[in-house]
């Protein structure tokens, strides 16, 4: 009997700088009622979905920054969220700001479960962009301000009867992402994004920011065998145009589903999570082929290394 999970990949257009809580969350209440009429069983929801992207203002006020931060999860805003989701019996992954009790500030997403219970906690561990205020650019990327690196590894959970992995946006550019991951036998990663068109850093790059996206989506999913479904916050927010690309991503590398708009948009797909075995248990059969004593710099060096004659 094939492990079906029926997968809905909720977008999300723009959240206004003064959109309520209660607004985002109506929204995605909306999105989660269509993907239960879908037959949906697991609903995931973009990064910081609760709120425009914040890291692209500077910001000194420390009760201004906060604002923008949960400091329970669930809490008043995102109980209706939770509640409608037990009685539609299915789970969802929420990305939103994380302030814990003794004031550290993540980049956050919940798993949970068709019970509404937080089954997987997973906080970003790839910050882009910069700390202090930099005026060239035509909007900010102040994750490295705002946040503090992930401190919970990339955990993999036995939830709705597969192996559940969670990254957040830049996390799934780097392999390592995908690939720690993929040592815990994960079967999907699930992950939201808020990434602009305009790259301040490198403009000449603009026109290539959908073939990046889906580029290591569907690598990370094909090295590893496994599903990936990346959920984008798109269109013009606040004058910062995101990109959208919202897909559902095969343990093959194919896209088999993908968002056409850059607004509210839902796309499903039934994800056969036993299809994980034709790259696992083949191509990328890790216990075969790896060979990690070849692959030492990963874990032992930070930054490339060019001296002369370095080791492999
Ligand atoms: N956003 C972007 C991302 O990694 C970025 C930052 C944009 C990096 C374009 C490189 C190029 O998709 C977040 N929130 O990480």
């Amino acid at each position: 009997m094939p492990r079906i999970l029926t997968i809905a990949a909720a977008q999300l257009g723009p959240i206004a700088r003064d959109e309520s809580r209660a607004s985002a969350v109506a929204r995605m209440c909306a999105l989660m009622r269509q993907a239960s009429d879908r037959g949906a069983h697991l609903v995931v929801f973009p990064e910081l979905a609760l709120t425009t992207f914040f890291p692209r203002w500077y910001m000194e006020d420390p009760a201004a920054i906060d604002a923008y931060f949960e400091r329970q999860m669930p809490n008043a805003d995102v109980l209706p969220l939770f509640e409608l989701a037990r009685g539609l019996g299915l789970g969802f992954c929420l990305g939103y700001g994380e302030l814990t009790p003794d004031g550290h500030h993540f980049n956050a997403a919940v798993l949970v479960d068709a019970a509404g219970a937080i089954v997987g906690k997973y906080r970003k561990v790839h910050l882009p962009g910069h700390r202090e205020n930099e005026p060239w650019r035509p909007f900010q990327h102040l994750e490295k301000r705002y946040f503090e690196p992930g401190n919970l590894g990339f955990p993999v959970f036995e939830a709705l009867g597969g192996r559940i992995g969670m990254c957040i946006c830049n996390d799934r550019r780097w392999p390592e992402t995908f690939r720690v991951m993929g040592l815990q036998g994960v079967e999907l990663v699930v992950l939201g994004y808020n990434t602009p068109v305009h790259y301040p850093p490198a403009p000449e790059h603009d026109h290539l920011q959908d073939f990046h996206n889906h580029l290591v989506m569907q690598a990370g999913a094909y090295q590893n065998g496994t599903w990936v479904v990346g959920v984008a916050k798109a269109g013009r927010e606040e004058g910062c145009d995101l990109i959208g690309g919202t897909c559902i991503i095969a343990p093959t590398g194919e896209i088999v589903a993908q968002c056409a708009t850059l607004g509210d948009e839902l796309i499903v797909h039934d994800c056969d999570l036993d299809r994980c075995r034709e790259i696992q248990d083949n191509i990328f059969n890790f216990a075969l082929h790896r060979e990690p004593e070849s692959y030492r710099l990963i874990t032992e060096t930070k930054g490339a290394q060019r001296g002369p004659g370095t080791t492999s």
